[in-house]
């Protein structure tokens, strides 16, 4: 078989499930995910290889009709990709602004379209299947062209299985863009950061400061271990002593929960050290 890649744009609302697909598609945590929209700061990629296909994925910040830069980045995705994945939330039905978005997508581009029903499994077989048919509805009356309409899980490897062969079907031939064992263009210390920021996600709440930033100040791997050390950086005093928590217990959660997924992506030891810091952002 001659060779095959192409870029395939996830793109949908915040939360449809985009990182969560990107991630179980690598079967690798590459991208952050938590149940707080806008996880997903900037465009990441993840690549798959089948065969002679490689498959580029680009996971983007959620389409939320509220924030311009993000229907932007959206954009851009769906303009640099050869198939287009656009995500619902089966659990949340369909809304308007899933409608506009499509509405928009057929008039600017003829690339082959997926819409997905995301999150099948959190729905019981008869409620699922009525909501199924609220979107067949939907999507019939967008009429759209080469356009299919799927239900997925991505907690069920056998979906997983027949998207990825669905898919594959559609990437055209060329010459691959990247090493065949790489699985994404992220630079490692970069997934660090990602990593902390989805634990202060996660555990911060509410509390969540909008402006802060993660640095990474020391990385080193050696064979045995793999060495971090980070700043969370935050505008405000206050904020500090929130991220530190009651004795330092809430960083200590962090610092943990986020050692844990690095050493699976590193697959190694880590130690990791992280310091907060208040300063510019
Ligand atoms: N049960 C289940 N939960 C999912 C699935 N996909 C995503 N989620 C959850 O939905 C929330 C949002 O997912 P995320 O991937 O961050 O959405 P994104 O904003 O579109 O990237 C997270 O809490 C995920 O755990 C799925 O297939 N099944
Ligand atoms: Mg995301």
């Amino acid at each position: 078989m001659n060779k095959h890649c192409g870029y395939i744009a996830l793109v949908g609302a915040p939360n449809a499930g985009k990182s969560t697909l990107l991630n179980a598609l690598l079967r690798r945590k590459i991208s952050i995910v938590s149940n707080k929209p806008q996880t997903t700061r900037t465009r990441l990629l993840g690549i798959v290889m089948r065969e002679q296909k490689q498959m580029i994925f680009l996971d983007t910040p959620g389409c939320s009709a509220k924030a311009k830069n993000l229907v932007q980045a959206s954009w851009d995705a769906c303009e640099d990709a050869d198939i287009i994945c656009y995500l619902v939330d089966l659990t949340r039905g369909w809304r308007k602004d899933d409608t506009l978005f499509l509405e928009k997508l057929k008039e600017t581009h003829q690339k082959k379209l997926f819409v997905l029903g995301t999150k099948s499994d959190k729905l019981k077989k008869m409620p699922l299947s009525k909501m199924f048919q609220e979107f067949q509805a939907h999507f019939s009356e967008l009429n759209l062209q080469q356009a299919t309409l799927e239900k997925i899980s991505a907690k069920k490897p056998e979906d997983l299985t027949f998207f990825l062969d669905t898919l594959a079907q559609y990437v055209p031939e060329s010459e691959w863009y990247y090493e065949p064992d790489q699985q994404t263009d992220s630079s490692e210390t970069f997934i660090c950061s990602e990593f902390i920021r989805e634990q202060l996600f996660r555990q911060l709440g509410e509390e969540l400061p909008y402006q802060l930033s993660v640095l990474i100040e020391h990385f080193e791997k050696t064979d045995k271990i793999v060495k971090i050390h980070a700043i969370i950086k935050v505008v405000r005093e206050s904020q500090k002593s929130i991220i530190i928590g009651r004795g330092g217990t809430r960083l200590k959660a962090i610092g943990q929960m986020a050692r844990e997924s690095l050493e699976n992506y590193f697959n190694q030891k880590v130690f990791l050290k992280i310091f907060v810091k208040k300063g510019e952002v």
